[in-house]
């Protein structure tokens, strides 16, 4: 089997990635145990270099043009894919050892998909740096984005709330998993954005929000990275 190819950002951190939407593939090919190559592309060159794959690009809300990563190719049937959710499926038909949508839950995960981030996850000002891009398009200046004080202290207890929601879902899973006792690619998506926090928070930060509920939220994602060979 020629490995996989996974279309990813990097980052000057150990191990480099750290996106959010490109490491839900990654964990699903480690999870699979899927041999896979990184092609590393800087965040001002993706539309260049996806372009140049023969992707179309998908369009912002104002109509403009946007290419996105993660992508995967995969060497071995020519697919060429973008969107996180559409490679997990397509690595599940392909690949069907290890399920991640286990029990026929291929559509309930793709609700959770979005359904969980809007719920227990809300986009924050304080972990927007990509200064330049970010800047332009929630059309507001860095300074602005969430200055110390009162703005950030609201933005902490927006997150919180997000995260206490989480939790009660959580307590209804019956199990350690989103579906009780069953891994799935569910977990994949909670722990992704946990990653995302843990890389790109400052230490204490991470502290901030690993301490909330009771300190679940450090071992729910310690628990997803070992389930996927990641820890
Ligand atoms: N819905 C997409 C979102 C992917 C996404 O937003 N990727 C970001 C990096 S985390 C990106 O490539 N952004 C390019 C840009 O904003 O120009 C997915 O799940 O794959």
């Amino acid at each position: 089997m020629k490995p996989l190819i996974l279309y990813d950002i990097p980052s000057r951190l150990p191990g480099s990635y750290w996106s959010p939407n490109t490491s839900k593939p990654r964990f699903v090919l480690n999870y699979k145990e899927l041999p896979f190559e990184t092609v590393w592309v800087e965040y001002p060159d993706i539309a260049t270099v996806l372009k140049g794959l023969g992707l179309a690009p998908k369009k912002r809300p104002d109509g403009s043009d946007i290419y996105t990563v993660p992508v995967l190719n995969d060497p071995n049937t020519g697919a060429l894919i973008d969107e996180s959710l559409e490679i997990a499926a397509y690595l599940e038909k392909t690949y069907t050892a290890k399920p991640i949508f286990p029990y026929g839950s291929e559509m309930l995960i793709r609700v959770f998909d979005s359904a969980y981030l809007d719920n227990a996850h809300p986009i924050v000002r304080l972990i927007y740096f990509f200064r330049r891009t970010r800047s332009e398009r929630l059309q507001l200046p860095w300074e602005e984005f969430s200055p110390e004080g009162p703005k950030r202290d609201g933005d902490w207890a927006y997150l919180e709330q997000g995260f206490n929601k989480g939790e009660t879902l959580r307590a209804k899973s019956g199990g350690e998993w989103v579906m009780g006792d069953t891994f799935s690619y569910a977990d994949i998506i909670v722990a992704s954005r946990l990653f995302w926090y843990k890389r790109v928070l400052k230490e204490d930060e991470w502290a901030r929000i690993s301490s909330w509920n009771g300190g679940r939220w450090a071992k729910v994602l310690d628990k997803v990275q070992q389930e996927c060979h990641l820890a």
